[in-house]
Parts: C-alpha cells; sequence; structure tokens
C-alpha cells in the first residue's frame, strides 16, 4: 500500500497496527477500562510504545445485540480523547471509529486522520463528508446493525457477497467524491458473519485484496475465536496472534488489535515468513 493518513506515509506491505481504544461503557472485550478520557490518552500512549502505527479511537460499542448511542454522547466520549491526544502532540495517525457524519466531523475538527466506519461510509451525507475533507477512510463489510446483524449471515457464496457489496460500497464513496486511493476495505470479521464464515473470510483474503484497495482486518478476540477454542473473552490472545499471523500471511495490510505488543512480535514473524517465500528458495552450496 501506498498512503498518507495523518503526518505519515503508509507504504509497502505492512503489516500496520491499528491500536483498539474504546472509550465505551460496554465494549465487548474493554468496555468501561478506557471511557474516562485520561485513561483512553494513557492507553494510547501506551499503544504507542508498544509500536502501533496508528490508534482507532470509537464512542459505540458494535458487539452484537449493542444499543445504539446517540451521536452527541459518541462525541462527548470521543472528542475529548482525541482533543488530549493532539494537545501533548501524540506522533501517530488517529483514526475515529464511527459510522454517524456528526461524529466523524467533530472527530475530524478535533484531530483525526481517518474515518473507520463499520457501515461502509452509508449513512446519508458520510462519504461526502470524507470526501470534503481529503482524509482516508476504511469501508468495512457489515450487513445490518448489531440489533439484527447476526440473523443476517445468509449466503449463497460468501467471499462473491462480501466482494460485491463491498465494491457497491467503494462505488457510492467514488461517487460522491471520495479518491480511490484514499479508501481501505475491511471484511468485518464477526459482523453479520458467523464463526465458521469469519474464518473462511480470513482464509480467503486474496479475493479480497483484487478489489485493489489495501486490506483492514480485524479478528481480534472476537467470537470466531470463542466458538472455536471455548475461550472466553479475556483468554483469546493466542488465538488472536494465530489469526493475525493468517491475515498477514493471506495478504491483509492493517490489523486492528486490542494487544499492541504481542500482535507486534506475531505480525513480525508472519511478515518475515511471507517475504522468505517471496524470494527464490535458498539452495546452499
Ligand atoms: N471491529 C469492531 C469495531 N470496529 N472496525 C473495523 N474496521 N474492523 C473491525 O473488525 C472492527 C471495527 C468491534 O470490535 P471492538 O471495537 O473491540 O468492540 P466493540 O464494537 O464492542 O466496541
Amino acid at each position: 500500500m501506498r498512503m498518507r493518513i495523518g503526518a505519515r506515509t503508509f507504504e509497502g506491505p505492512g503489516p500496520f497496527l491499528m491500536g483498539v481504544v474504546n472509550a465505551t461503557p460496554d465494549s465487548f472485550s474493554d468496555g468501561g477500562r478506557f471511557q474516562d478520557p485520561g485513561a483512553a490518552e494513557a492507553r494510547a500512549l501506551e499503544m504507542a510504545e508498544e509500536g502501533a502505527d496508528l490508534v482507532d479511537v470509537g464512542g459505540e460499542s458494535t458487539r452484537p445485540g449493542a444499543a445504539p448511542v446517540p451521536a452527541d454522547e459518541e462525541i462527548r466520549r470521543v472528542v475529548p480523547v482525541l482533543t488530549r491526544l493532539r494537545a501533548r502532540g501524540f506522533p501517530l495517525p488517529v483514526s475515529v471509529d464511527t459510522s454517524k457524519p456528526e461524529v466523524a466531523r467533530a472527530a475530524l475538527d478535533a484531530g483525526a486522520d481517518l474515518v473507520n466506519d463499520v457501515a461502509g461510509l452509508a449513512a446519508p451525507g458520510m462519504a461526502e463528508l470524507v470526501a470534503e475533507r481529503g482524509v482516508p477512510a476504511v469501508i468495512m463489510h457489515a450487513r445490518g446493525t448489531p440489533a439484527d446483524m447476526a440473523a443476517r449471515a445468509l449466503y449463497a457464496d460468501l467471499l462473491e457477497e462480501v466482494a460485491a457489496e463491498l465494491w457497491e460500497a467503494l462505488v457510492r464513496a467514488e461517487r460522491a467524491g471520495v479518491r480511490r486511493e484514499r479508501i481501505l476495505l475491511d471484511p468485518g470479521i464477526g459482523f453479520a458473519k458467523t464463526a465458521a464464515q469469519s474464518a473462511e473470510l480470513l482464509a480467503r483474503l486474496p479475493r479480497l485484496r483484487a478489489l485493489g484497495c489495501p486490506l483492514v482486518v480485524g479478528p481480534s478476540r472476537k467470537s470466531f475465536i470463542g466458538k472455536i477454542t471455548g475461550a472466553p473473552v479475556a483468554e483469546r490472545l493466542p488465538g488472536t496472534l494465530a489469526a493475525v499471523a493468517a491475515c498477514v500471511l493471506a495478504g491483509a495490510e492493517v490489523l486492528r488489535v486490542h494487544d499492541v505488543g504481542p500482535a507486534r512480535q506475531a505480525a513480525q514473524v508472519a511478515a518475515a515468513i511471507r517475504d522468505a517465500g517471496a524470494t527464490p528458495p535458498h539452495r546452499g552450496g
């Protein structure tokens, strides 16, 4: 990939790590821990130390069944975190995880560099805002809302339908003025996907790479890992690291993770294996 995000240019196959900071009371794995803006700020700093390439600040849980959060409440959760990070000269690009244009606008005004939208820029005005501000955006695949997405995990051909729906969202964004070279795509692990479907998407990521945009993947601590292993959410780090490695080997450029330090090591080793496979075999002698 080659993309300018905030003050940094992301160049090459990565993998780049996007650290998750959920300023929410109810996120599925870290709800309530970083709700205070000071705690969220400290978490972002810690992630930078651990080797994050950017951090993603969110104020609404999108776990299955989560209640929607009004825009003004989401703004109250997210903007103070961004303001603090920018005021102290935080060196990494910061993304805002939101599907609402009002929240994205307030976050961009407070210094966010990228819009990460689990609804694929579908809300009226969202793609126009991204176009007008000239910022990059993540278009993630999902169906429905957290309330009904589990019931919408019905596909005749998973990969082709996810690819087609991502493509539709990309074309819609381009019509609104978003430039192709500022778009990242994400298959939306766990969003209207069963555990088996999440695993299949990870196995077949190269199909989505064919859409031509860098890929972001967020497997961290998700329920497919629990379904496969029986591990509760607090014990899914080993499974997360296996998924991170698989994503890197399958060509994902950005990994969205909660545990940046451990994911850094897993991603580095997977990337070394990926790159070793791209050079001619060593024949000794
Ligand atoms: N997953 C979550 C939220 N935002 N954004 C992208 N691009 N890709 C993802 O897979 C993704 C995302 C859900 O995880 P989390 O933020 O930890 O939980 P919650 O939604 O409960 O806050």
